[in-house]
């Protein structure tokens, strides 16, 4: 959790996508009081700490309450893409913007703490995107995604990819008003990441096995990895690709029109 790992936002800043023609920045300075002063005790101190958590994740839940009508109103799908760095978020988003375009509207907003390097990949496939670097931060928060979208032109039917900073802890805590989440674990990685970090697998409806073509060249038990995630949230779905060569991508697409026509029929 961000109140005690100490990560702050003071320095966030908004790039990409313009709406309608009238460019402006979103530079905000906002300031979330995730500094405080760890140099205390743990009795009243850790109280105190417990208390500034669940006041910055229940503003954090009302902002994403917003977002979530918002999403609705426009009739976007949200997916918020998480995983530990290089797992490949970024790849699997490269290839599904170019082969989903002239299907559906694409909408990304990439997360990092530094560099627009992800969105000018997004970019290069003719797919806007808005970069939010959150600095000292190492998670997407409610009220990022909210300053995005107002770069953004939304269009309904679409569907919006929120790659989030790479990290399996922290943004598990965070909701940006997704309509789902989705966690990539690569085979690179070791298939015990769910039971290390129950909460992130747990929270997500659908985990990606990603580098299935490392599969002949890495010790990872797949099947393995599957009961270890159905062990943490029994109802989540799985699927394998490969981002590099494109194996299992079809499944990937078939799954987001059904998470999108679910959202049109259930608004
Ligand atoms: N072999 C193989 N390599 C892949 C695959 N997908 C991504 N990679 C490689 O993995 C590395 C990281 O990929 P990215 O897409 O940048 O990963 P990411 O999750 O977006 O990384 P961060 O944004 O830094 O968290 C790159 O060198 C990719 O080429 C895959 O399916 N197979
Ligand atoms: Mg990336």
């Amino acid at each position: 959790m961000c109140t005690t790992c100490g990560c702050g936002q003071g320095d966030v800043t908004i790039n990409g996508e313009v709406p309608h023609g009238h460019a402006h920045t979103h530079n905000h300075n906002h300031n979330h009081n995730h500094n405080h002063n760890h140099d205390h005790d743990h009795g009243a101190g850790g109280s105190r700490i417990v208390e500034i958590e669940q006041d910055i994740l229940s503003a954090n839940d009302h902002m994403a309450m917003h977002n979530r009508q918002d999403f609705a109103r426009f009739g976007v799908l949200a997916l918020n893409l998480v995983s530990s760095p290089g797992s490949g978020k970024t790849s699997l988003l490269v290839r599904t913007a170019s082969e989903l375009a002239d299907k559906m509207p694409i909408h990304v907003i990439e997360g990092d703490q530094q560099t627009s390097l992800d969105a000018e990949r997004i970019r290069q496939t003719g797919v806007a995107a808005v970069q939010v670097n959150t600095g000292k931060g190492c998670h997407l928060d409610a009220d990022m995604i909210s300053r995005a979208i107002q770069n953004m032109q939304l269009e309904k039917s679409g569907v919006l990819f929120i790659e989030n900073v790479g990290n399996l802890v922290c943004p598990a805590a965070f909701d940006l008003g997704e309509a789902a989440r989705v966690v990539i674990l690569s085979v690179t990685e070791g298939e015990d990441k769910p039971l290390k970090y129950p909460d992130m697998f747990l929270s997500a409806k659908l985990m990606i096995i990603n580098k299935c073509d490392l599969l002949a060249y890495v010790p990872f038990d797949v099947e393995k990895c599957v009961e270890y995630a159905r062990r943490i949230n029994p109802q989540i779905e799985v699927l394998q690709v490969s981002a590099l060569n494109g194996d299992g991508l079809g499944e990937w697409y078939e799954w987001i029109a059904a998470q999108s026509e679910m959202l049109q029929r259930d608004g």
